[in-house]
């Protein structure tokens, strides 16, 4: 990841030479033949992955000023969903969509995206993250893996500049990623783990869902009963939430496609 994080940086435009290098985790085969189409964007089309003082990419056309951002005001994770927001805009006019049933989901740094994409718009019908750790789906106080410090020193433009103040300050936050979640609330939500991803804290990922229920029950849903975890591999699914912790690394497979799709259906299917 830190390999391709720096190819990435050095060369964040999607390219002829780049097209094509993560296939494996795309098995588009398989997703048409469930019934589901595909559409995807690339991010750095969007806003490029490094941090130039917020000065390329969407988000710089809604800074108040025109040119550098306030404290408050978006940075990179902001503007790829704003992307997926505007994507959704153009799917509802494509007759050959289901407008009701689109779902959004993002890898990692974009499970984050479609996690904060999914809280915005409500016609996204349902949000997945898959491995989208500290600043995603995992509880920042539990202070476990990815901090808040070390994620803005990596990418200090990923989020917007205030949230620089909460470096090492976990426990003065007064929001954690439960609260992420409940804003998906009544809708479908999914989030998944990789066993070796500790860097995304697992069980910080369920624990936001488990603490979501709360609201999810405000809404007449049923939620997580357990604090523990799912058995490896094994997914959970309640009322309109789910979860597995795949065995193996930071990756988006077949496996958790599979697990995405088994909770789509029970939604979709016959509706
Ligand atoms: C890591 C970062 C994580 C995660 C990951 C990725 O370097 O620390 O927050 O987003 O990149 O996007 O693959």
């Amino acid at each position: 990841v830190r390999n391709s994080t720096k190819f990435l940086i050095s060369n964040n435009k999607a390219t002829e030479k780049t097209r094509g290098v993560r296939a494996e985790r795309w098995p588009v085969e398989h997703i048409l033949e469930r019934g589901y189409g595909l559409a995807t964007i690339y991010y750095g089309d969007l806003d490029p992955d490094f941090d130039d003082g917020f000065q390329n990419g969407i988000h710089k056309l809604f800074y108040k000023d025109g040119v550098k951002p306030k404290a408050d005001e978006m940075g990179s994770i902001s503007a790829w969903a704003y992307g997926l927001i505007k994507a959704m805009d153009y799917l509802e006019t494509d007759k050959d969509i289901d407008k009701k049933k689109v779902v959004v989901m993002g890898h990692s740094r974009l499970g984050k995206t479609a996690l904060w994409a999914g809280a915005l718009d409500q016609r996204f019908a349902i949000a997945i993250s898959n491995d989208s750790g500290c600043g995603g789906a995992a509880l920042f106080r539990r202070n476990h893996g990815e901090s808040i410090k070390s994620i803005n020193k990596h990418f200090p433009h990923w989020f917007c500049r205030n949230f620089h103040q909460f470096d090492d300050k976990e426990e003065q936050l007064p929001i954690d990623q439960h609260m992420l979640i409940s804003l998906i609330a009544p809708r479908p939500v999914y989030v998944a783990s990789a066993v070796e991803d500790k860097w995304a804290d697992p069980k910080g990922e369920y624990l936001s869902l488990f603490y979501a229920g709360e609201v999810y029950r405000l809404f007449g849903q049923e939620s997580f009963k357990s604090k523990e975890l799912p058995e490896i591999d094994q997914s959970r699914m309640t009322g309109n939430m789910g979860y597995h912790i795949r065995s193996g690394t930071h990756n988006l497979t077949l496996f958790d496609w599979e697990r995405y799709m088994d909770f789509a259906d029970q939604f979709f299917k016959n509706h």
